[in-house]
């Protein structure tokens, strides 16, 4: 009888594809899965994804066993301070003499898992991740000898290799690979947004509930909106509900700002792919087999499949390409600290207040209020880059650092110097408003740059472009905003620069 292992389960590795559970037997090995205090607070973590891990755990735990796993799980009262803390118990728990854990998806907890082998002192086999649809290798190999690493030759490359939205004749279908353009409705109520599905909790989801709410008293999130899948078949049907109901407006209103939905039409599922509950292939068939059914347009299909396919793998490319330095770069000195009312919304600017708001209480907003009004404020704004990377990982249900970090240094922030985007995604109040429905019920007007009620997206806007004239000089996607800026009268633009220094910058530094 060959020896015991231990198969160790991360909470963001919920998945039966878990590439450990191959390698192991039920009835010889023990699946080990662990509530530890390290994970749950090495940021301010919301409380909705708190309570989205642990539920999902336990959840999976019950699954395991019914599979005929033997399973030890350490729930968070036991007080077992680390992962390896877990495995030292479990170890001597169990008497197993070695170890099999997945690959997982922070640098941070992969330094400190290549110390375990000889902390522990048994073989820890760490196994290549593979629910995700590009490997490091196949990243690797793409960004070999590539000056540019752009997202979308990347996505291309993927729709080929697995034949998403092909014809047969090895075109995109529609002649196309990107229909980013039909993405970009501004939101005007045109139609009606569907209601959610209420998830009911279950005894597991209560439990956990109140225990989270007992142990993490100073965390955002409002656990009496908790409304999340904690199982993959209940995700499943969360997703499904999405390709139903949601999905043929999708594309449309994508990069829509609405003051009425915290959601408008998007999928809510960024949280299940990144625990586990949901899986990328699956999820990308569906949406086009629901497009080949002509149950949605073109476009609705591909902005989607684009996100998943394209975008989610690209970014965590980046982030193990250039991780561990990727984290510390600041190419454009960002330093301001973080201003208070990112804890609590409390701002009169309209959009960035709803954005915030819905952030802090349910974990969640969507890309473009994470990429255009709350990123965009903090790009202008010039927020530490650090504090603001802290924030976004402590606030999102969804935030893991490997999708979080390029999305917010590289694409929010222009911090990795373009290796993300080839300009800033910079922004005055006038996209905001072309995109949505805030300004209406904003005390600021988004056509003034000073003066009283002046937006304050637009000076800052103007000061942004001002302070990094030198540094966006050899960009020829800035070159025509540039040239605006230098052909307004001195006076104009140091009225706009001392307005925005003054009036909005001022205020924002105070202790
Ligand atoms: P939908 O709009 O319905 O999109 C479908 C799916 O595509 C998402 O579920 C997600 O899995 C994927 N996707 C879409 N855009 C991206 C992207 N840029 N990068 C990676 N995957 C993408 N996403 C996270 O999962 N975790 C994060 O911590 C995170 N932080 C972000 C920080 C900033 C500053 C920005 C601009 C974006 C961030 N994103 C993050 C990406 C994106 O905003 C979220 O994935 C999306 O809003 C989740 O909502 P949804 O499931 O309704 O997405
Ligand atoms: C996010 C998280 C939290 C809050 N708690 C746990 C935990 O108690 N046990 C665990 O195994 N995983 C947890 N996680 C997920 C890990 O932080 C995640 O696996 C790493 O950040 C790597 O992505
Ligand atoms: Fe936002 Fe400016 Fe519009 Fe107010 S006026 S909602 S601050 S863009």
């Amino acid at each position: 009888m060959t020896a015991k292992n231990i198969l160790l389960i991360l909470g963001d590795q919920l998945s039966l594809d878990n590439p450990v559970l191959g390698m192991g037997q039920p009835g010889r090995d023990v699946v080990v899965l662990a509530e530890v205090v390290e994970e749950a607070t090495y940021v301010l973590h919301n409380r909705h994804k708190v309570a989205l891990i642990f539920s999902a755990m336990r959840h999976f735990r019950e699954t395991l066993i019914e599979l005929g796993y033997d399973c030890l799980y350490y729930p968070l009262e036991e007080g077992l301070q680390s992962l390896e803390e877990a495995l030292a118990a479990a170890l001597a728990d169990s008497g197993a003499t070695s170890v099999y854990v997945c690959q997982c998806g922070e640098y941070r907890l992969q330094e400190h898992m290549q110390g375990w082998q000889q902390s522990l002192s048994v073989p820890i086999h760490i196994l290549p991740d593979s629910r995700f649809l590009a490997s490091h290798d196949d990243f690797e190999s793409w960004a070999k000898g590539k000056k540019q690493l752009r997202m979308e030759y990347f996505y291309r490359q993927m729709r080929k290799r697995y034949g998403i939205l092909m014809e047969p004749d090895g075109t995109p279908c529609g002649g196309k690979w990107n229909y980013d353009a039909l993405n970009r409705k501004g939101w005007r109520a045109q139609v009606a947004v569907p209601e959610r599905p209420v998830i009911q909790a279950d005894a597991i989801t209560a439990e956990v509930i109140r225990q989270v709410e007992g142990a993490f008293p100073a965390n955002p999130g409002d656990l009496s909106q908790f409304n999340l899948a904690v199982t993959a078949e209940s995700a499943r049907a969360q997703f499904d509900w999405f390709v139903d109901n949601a999905l043929g407006s999708f594309g449309c209103y994508q990069d829509g700002l609405a003051e009425e939905s915290p959601w408008l039409f998007h999928s809510l599922i960024s949280m299940y792919l990144n625990i586990g509950l949901l899986e990328p292939l699956p999820v990308c068939r569906a949406v086009e087999e629901a497009y080949r059914a002509g149950r949605c347009e073109l476009a609705d299909a591909e902005g989607f499949i684009r996100q998943v396919l394209g975008w989610r793998e690209y970014v965590r490319g980046i982030y193990w390409h250039f991780m561990p330095t990727y984290k510390t770069r600041n190419e454009l000195a960002a330093d301001v600290p973080l201003p208070g009312f990112f804890w609590d919304g409390d701002t009169d600017m309209r959009c960035l207040s709803v954005a915030l708001k819905q952030s802090l209480d349910l974990g969640y907003a969507h890309h473009i209020q994470r990429l255009m009004v709350i990123g965009n404020f903090a790009l202008l704004a010039g927020l530490d880059v650090q504090e603001v990377c802290d924030w976004y990982l402590a606030v999102y249900v969804d935030a893991f650092e490997w999708v979080e970090l390029p999305n917010t240094l590289g694409m929010a922030l222009h911090a990795d110097g373009g290796i993300m985007a080839s300009k800033p995604y910079a922004a005055s109040g006038k996209y905001i408003q072309r995109q949505g429905n805030h300004c209406k019920q904003c005390i600021y007007d988004p056509k003034r740059t000073t003066g009283e009620g002046a937006c304050p997206y637009n000076s800052l806007y103007w000061r942004f472009i001002d302070r990094h004239l030198e540094a966006f000089q050899g960009n020829p996607r800035m070159s025509l905003v540039l040239a605006n800026w230098r052909k307004r009268p001195e006076e104009e633009r140091e009225a706009i620069v001392q307005w925005a220094d003054e009036q909005v910058m001022a205020p924002l530094v105070q202790p």
